[in-house]
């Protein structure tokens, strides 16, 4: 008796087990509320999505869906608007909801053995929706041509009621150290939004490469985008330095840019453009060398690394900028517009006697503040248009009396966390980017076994660790955390399959603390999604690390 009651214990746990293995939802950012049930949901040719009548974007995510589904299994499902008749065995239904309770980019999803019903607000709950309603079928479903081995083309049934986390998700891409072209932008951004990431920084310009069209100075790209050869090798450390002997350079048009926002603009990802000032303006000085301290020549540089040749604040400085500025705004309609501000030495104002002067006239205390009266200057126009300004944290560096850089500017937080910490508590908003662990081109692995990297090691489970609003950060500083945000310089990256390898998995680990509840995060749970996550990278040709394999720290 015993022992039988035993044994339908172990085959009660063995169906349990299998009802959960069978039954994973395997979303990369895990949803917000999550339960699984019994049965699974199969796609068939009867299928029917069902859209609300009279709303074209709707219409326009349904298709994109059918579009994709029916090319990958090679089924095909049908649409049909609410207010036409018709009965159908199989259905997925989209329900347009004034209030779900879940914010603008939530959405609630029920899926049951019969039918698929999605709720949401708004658009972007919509298309949210179908990111994870991808992720729960087999990964196949990316695949770009019609599979042709049997796929169980279905979903499990399960509820989810998904919001993000942060408002503010975003991943970066330096286009200046290296130019990658608009297909393969559009490829980052297709990634991005699948990974429910709402924001894409696209870092246009630096010492390296000016990379975006400006009709009003056409030298910015005639003579900016371009360098004459590029140093191999890590520049900080002892190698002797080797140049690859090979002019190098790219930008793109303005009606490119203009495609690019467009595109990511129905994957709801905002573009923030970022015009580095008053440093990294190195290519900028070439082109227009009366911008800088001293006379120039200038040259676009083939090293990495900082440089003492920066923007001088003259009067003609801020009427170039603003120039420049204006064209951008014109370009990218979202609200932010970032001016760098890092890393910008101060010797060549030093030497200048037109900046002492300038800093005595203000009753400025040292350079640094003069950075803060540069940075307040752009802020004050940028704001005037109406938009915002972002700038990396060293725009606070010189924000003390009589210099006060406006509360209205966000600050990126790329130095550790302290400087988002601080520049919170006085009223700024604030983006955590912090470098030791959302730097995606730091090694991720083994130095020996990866490729040439920058710096530190910042493995996949450090990088899954971060929280940028930790409980001990009190409530009046927390509600100037914004969000969070991986970058990605290109010094060594010079591919795209070179850029992906970084960035993924580890902006999946970043997508996962930009939107998952900090109690719902979960890093055994998270690895155990990686191989899904590896699958359909696999089936979006997109290359990935797996590094989290080797190493162990
Ligand atoms: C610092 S992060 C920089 C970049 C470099 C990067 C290398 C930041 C705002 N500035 O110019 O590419 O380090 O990791």
């Amino acid at each position: 008796m015993f022992k039988k009651g035993f044994l339908w214990l172990g085959i009660l746990l063995s169906f349990t087990c299998l009802g959960q293995s069978e039954n994973r939802c395997p979303i990369i950012p895990r949803p917000a509320h999550l339960e699984t049930r019994e049965g699974r949901f199969v796609l068939s040719n009867t299928t029917i999505v069902r859209i609300p009548a009279a709303n074209p974007e709707l219409r326009t995510l349904a298709e994109n869906f059918i579009r994709q589904v029916n090319t990958a299994s090679g089924l095909t499902l049908g649409i049909q608007s609410a207010n036409e008749s018709g009965a159908a065995e199989s259905v997925l239904t989209f329900r347009s909801v004034g209030d779900t309770g879940l914010g603008a980019e939530g959405y609630r999803m029920d899926v049951t053995t019969r039918t698929i019903t999605i709720e949401a607000a708004q658009p972007a709950g919509f298309f949210y929706a179908i990111q994870s309603l991808y992720q729960l079928l087999p990964p196949e479903i990316f695949s770009s041509t019609r599979v042709s081995t049997a796929v169980n083309w279905s979903v499990p049934a399960c509820r989810i009621e998904d919001q993000p986390r942060y408002s503010y998700r975003g991943l970066h891409l330096d286009v200046a150290r290296h130019f990658f072209p608009v297909s393969f932008i559009k490829k980052y951004i297709d990634l991005l939004a699948l990974h429910k990431f709402n924001t894409f920084h696209w870092h246009l310009t630096d010492d390296q490469g000016w990379r975006i069209e400006i009709k009003k100075y056409p030298k910015l790209t005639q003579v900016g985008s371009q360098r004459q050869e590029t140093l191999i090798g890590h520049y900080y450390e002892s190698d002797p330095q080797q140049f690859d002997g090979k002019p190098y350079g790219g930008f793109y048009t303005q009606e490119e840019v203009r495609e690019v926002v467009r595109y990511a603009q129905s994957r709801y990802v905002t573009v923030i453009p970022e015009i580095e000032m008053p440093g990294h303006a190195l290519a900028a000085l070439a082109a227009y060398p009366e911008y800088g301290c001293s006379d120039g020549p200038y040259e676009t540089a083939t090293k990495w690394g900082i440089f003492t040749d920066v923007f001088c604040p003259y009067e003609k400085t801020f009427t170039f900028l603003q120039d420049i500025l204006s064209e951008v705004m014109d370009l990218f309609p979202g609200p932010y517009i970032h001016i760098g501000g890092d890393e910008c030495p101060k010797v060549a104002w030093k030497r200048s006697p037109y900046c002492q002067q300038l800093i005595k006239k203000l009753k400025l205390k040292n350079e640094n503040q003069l950075q803060s009266y540069f940075t307040a200057r752009i802020d004050k126009f940028i704001t005037s248009k109406g938009r915002k300004m972002i700038g990396w944290d060293e725009i606070m560096d010189g924000n003390a009396p009589p210099i006060q850089v406006s509360p209205s500017a966000t600050v990126m937080s790329w130095r550790g966390v302290e400087g988002g910490i601080r520049a919170a508590r006085l009223g700024h908003d604030v983006i955590m980017t912090p470098e030791n662990f959302v730097y995606l081109d730091h090694y991720q692995g083994d130095r020996a076994q990866e490729p040439l990297a920058f710096g530190r090691l910042t493995p996949l489970e450090e990088t899954y660790s971060y929280n940028p609003t930790p409980a001990e950060l009190p409530d009046r500083v927390q509600k100037h955390m914004m969000g969070i945000q991986a970058n990605v310089w290109t010094e060594y990256l010079k591919t795209p399959g070179q850029v992906e390898y970084m960035v993924w998995p580890r902006a999946a680990a970043v997508a996962e603390i930009a939107w998952t509840p900090a109690t719902q995060k979960s890093w055994p749970d998270f690895t155990q999604r990686l191989p899904d996550l590896f699958r359909r990278l696999d089936y979006l040709q997109t290359t990935y690390s797996r590094a989290y394999y080797a190493v162990r720290i």
